[in-house]
């Protein structure tokens, strides 16, 4: 065990803060308290190995990664910090002996929800890979002042409650004055000849300001001393509020920066998936990357005076294109502040960035309005347009006349800018998320840019941490796969492989189903105290936990409850295994039709919990406020991992790879990374259905989907949609549920049924009979479960991280040493 946790002065470093931080006595002080001062305690340790970890830095000065990112989806930092100093299971020792419980403690800590879903949580998973790998990096993003909302559900309804995560201040962070920068919005740029350099000079004038102060958040790597940093951007008024002016002007403006700073890291916009052109979050885009941009040019500058060779030092990857004004923000700074030529200044940006394309939803790709742009950001949007106006000349001289390919890749069309263009035109790397994301990327959605610079193009499957995801989440499973193999699996997954020999192995087989019934037991418990529904942890659980949305299909999955439980009410004779089916989503505040189908989800709960003659072989939960925490208590609990996107509309998915982790079968189409978790696992270990990703993309092109084909042929359906505006499952309201029965059906409103959701209905039906029976010859069950787990060494964000390594940033991993 480390020096520093030395267990009787851990206990007393407790018991000082207690009395230091709030004035009390260890049994006087609350559950908070005691989070805080225990927080408070780790972080002391920390703080030797930080400040180790930025020695290393400055001595050796390596190339730093900067991951710029709006959302880093981090989930509570207590357990996570222990577990990668490796003093969980010490601390948890220290607090019994002091008579309190460190899981009690643990979940007193608000959630950093700093995200919406997989883009956020990925860039979680990748700080943590990249510390625990040694590599020196630094996440790059918002310091919300509310994140991700809180979801309450109320009548069945979405209800969202401000997440004020802060409330109780934010043990771990640290404020860093020092670094604090400026950013400017608006006004207008003047253009002055400079006599002795015989060029022009662009200046900025009647702008507004914000002052950008960071605060440091640490991120521990696993067992090896380095901390790396996670930079949040708070946004403060520049403070020269001359009250005693008599300058009205000055004092409007001054009100007006006020505000500025007021609002603009206000909120974590809750939109997932879906563009909205607000004004304010471009702001925030360019605040932070202005920062940030600043910062990694003002870092290097203190060692280096070449700064032509910037990108030898610093690379920064964009995490989706809400950071793309990087690329014009590192050009203003080289040609306005560092007087280099476009020439220089281009080669160097064009050395720096690289850009990673997380959907192809169309819906999703931003382009902001010319107008906007312009006004907020005058000097960036001139960078753009010469950007624009040299890429255009490229095309025309590799297309010559042809219009449709500047249609196609201009960065600038149609009155608005496209951002994903800037960031594909500017980046020296451009990545998908799982293979076949890549595919589509490459052959439809970014088809032009692809075959014009074809070397650009690269996949990253994306990974997730088995730190948090098993070794926190699932310490019961965890324990046992190092009793069998060791730990090396906890830095290098792909040993967990080992277990596969287990999988036919009687008691083996025994004890994982032992587990995975405790962890059902915990899960039922926490549903029982949260929703008062009464699950039974014999029953098979099926979990669909992520985002929703309509490609993702939760209305096919809540429909399909709807036929399993209409089937078992008129065939009570036929032989029906328990099955909980297990809901867990947050719907943007905004998305009508995705906070109809919570409703739907909640109102049929309602009618199959509470029906008496099913004897309780069909259960619906909907666990309310699905975030990081609760999700770790979810995976561990799942039989069946629901991944039953559209195939081609789901880039990666990641819950899928936690679920395999944790020894879920999963029960999905052949989209994202199921795809690459089939080929580890198995087909035989997994059950597929539905439309491929190409006859998908065929009746795209071909308009020849017809979902009435499937209603007026297929009773089964036509009946269980009819369920949906019969009033079943309304209390006699017809009306409630329209909405969702129009949108799997052509109306006069056009296409209808985008999802192929009647399409996909039967074979999926199919497969999940096919899962439930299969569950009931445990022995099986056990073997493709434990199969699972140990195939999914490949899902590591550890391997995903070397392979960005290696193809795009080429880091150089660091060694802290401190002394015993
Ligand atoms: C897009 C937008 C559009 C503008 C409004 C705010 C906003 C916020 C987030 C996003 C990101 C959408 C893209 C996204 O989350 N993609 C997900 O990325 C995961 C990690 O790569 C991947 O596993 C999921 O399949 C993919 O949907």
């Amino acid at each position: 065990m480390d020096k520093h946790f030395d267990k009787e002065r851990f206990k007393e470093t407790v018991r000082d803060n207690v009395r230091n931080l709030f004035r009390k006595t260890l049994k006087e002080a609350t559950q908070q308290q005691l989070f805080q001062a225990v927080a408070y305690a780790v972080k002391d340790v920390i703080i030797d190995n930080w400040m180790a970890t930025q020695q290393v830095m400055d001595e050796e000065d390596p190339k730093i990664l900067y991951y710029m990112s709006m959302e880093f989806l981090m989930g509570r930092a207590l357990g996570n910090n222990l577990i990668n100093l490796t003093a969980y299971k010490e601390v948890k020792e220290a607090l019994s002996e002091m008579g309190f419980d460190l899981n009690v403690i643990e979940d007193q800590e608000p959630d950093a929800a700093l995200g919406n879903g997989g883009l956020g949580r990925l860039a979680a998973c990748f700080l943590d890979s990249l510390a625990t790998l040694g590599y020196p990096a630094y996440g790059c993003g918002i310091r919300y002042r509310y994140g991700m909302f809180r979801q309450k559900i109320e009548n069945g309804y979405q209800v969202e409650v401000p997440d004020d995560w802060l409330r109780n201040g934010n043990p771990f962070e640290l404020k860093r004055p020092e670094y604090a920068k400026i950013v400017r919005f608006g006004g207008y740029v003047r253009v002055e000849y400079d006599e002795q350099t015989h060029s022009n000079r662009f200046i900025q004038e009647n702008y507004q300001s914000v002052r950008a102060v960071p605060y440091d958040i640490p991120v521990v790597g696993y067992n090896n001393n380095m901390v790396n940093t996670l930079r949040v951007w708070d946004a403060e008024a520049i403070n020269d509020f001359q009250l005693d002016s008599f300058d009205k002007g000055d004092y409007q403006k001054a009100v007006e920066q006020e505000n500025l700073a007021r609002n603009i890291v206000e909120v974590l916009y809750p939109n997932d998936n879906h563009y909205a052109g607000k004004e304010l979050r471009l702001k925030q885009q360019y605040f932070f990357i202005s920062a940030s941009v600043q910062e990694a040019v003002a870092k290097y500058k203190r060692k280096h005076n070449d700064i032509h060779k910037f990108y030898e030092k610093a690379t920064f990857q964009m995490n989706d294109t809400h950071p793309t004004v990087a690329v014009a923000e590192l050009m203003r700074i080289l040609l306005d502040e560092e007087g280099l030529g476009w020439d220089e200044a281009w080669e160097i940006t064009t050395k720096t960035v690289a850009y990673t394309n997380h959907t192809i939803m169309a819906e999703a790709l931003e382009k902001w309005p010319i107008e906007l742009f312009s006004r907020l950001l005058p000097r960036i949007y001139q960078i753009v347009e010469e950007i624009n106006r040299r890429f255009i000349a490229q095309v025309q001289q590799r297309y010559p006349g042809n219009q449709d390919k500047i249609a196609k890749m201009a960065v600038i069309y149609d009155g608005q800018v496209r951002m994903a263009n800037l960031a594909i035109v500017a980046g020296y790397s451009v990545n998908g998320v799982a293979k076949l994301h890549t595919e589509i990327l490459k052959k439809q959605t970014l088809k032009d840019f692809y075959e014009m610079m074809p070397e650009k193009f690269n996949n990253k499957t994306n990974g997730i941490t088995q730190r948090r995801f098993l070794l926190h989440g699932n310490q019961l499973l965890a324990d046992w796969v190092t009793d069998h193999i060791g730990d090396e699996w906890i830095t290098d997954l792909p040993q967990i492989a080992k277990m596969k020999l287990y999988a036919d192995d009687q008691k083996a087989r025994q004890e994982f189903m032992n587990i995975k019934y405790q962890n059902k037991v915990r899960l039922a418990k926490y549903i029982k105290e949260h929703n008062g529904i009464d699950v039974d942890p014999r029953s098979v659980f099926d979990v669909q936990v992520k985002r929703l949305h309509e490609y993702k299909r939760q209305l096919m999955n809540i429909l399909d409850v709807m036929y399993l439980y209409r089937e078992l009410k008129e065939h009570p004779e036929r032989p029906f295994y328990p099955v909980t089916f297990i809901f867990g989503a947050k719907a943007a505040a905004g998305y009508r039709r995705a906070k109809l189908t919570i409703k739907l989800i909640n109102s049929v709960a309602d009618v199959i919990n509470n029906d008496q003659s099913i004897n309780g072989k069909i259960k619906v939960v909907f666990i309310e406020d699905y975030r990081v925490s609760n999700a770790e208590l979810i995976f561990a609990a799942a039989d069946i991992s629901e991944q039953i996107s559209t195939a081609s509309k789901e880039a990666s998915g990641t819950s899928n790879m936690k679920l395999m982790l944790n020894g879920a079968l999963t029960l999905g189409t052949m989209d994202g990374a199921n795809v690459e978790i089939v080929q580890e696992v198995g087909e035989e270990n997994a059950f597929i259905f539905g439309l491929s990703s190409q006859e998908v993309i065929d009746h795209e092109n071909n308009h020849d989907y017809d979902p009435t084909y499937y209603f007026n042929n297929d009773p089964d359906i036509r009946t269980t949609l009819m369920e949906l505006i019969n009033g079943k499952y309304s209390g006699g309201d017809m009306e409630l549920f329209r909405e969702l029965y129009d949108s799997l059906l052509t109306t006069k409103e056009g296409p209808a049924d985008q999802y192929f959701i009647l399409a996909d209905f039967k074979s999926y039906d199919a497969a999940r009979k096919k899962a439930i029976e299969y569950y009931q010859s445990q022995g099986d069950w056990a073997k493709s479960a434990i199969l699972n787990m140990a195939s999914s060494g490949k899902f590591s964000s550890d391997r995903t991280i070397q392979e960005y390594v290696r193809d795009i940033w080429k880091l150089e991993p660091i060694k802290i040493t401190v002394d015993p």
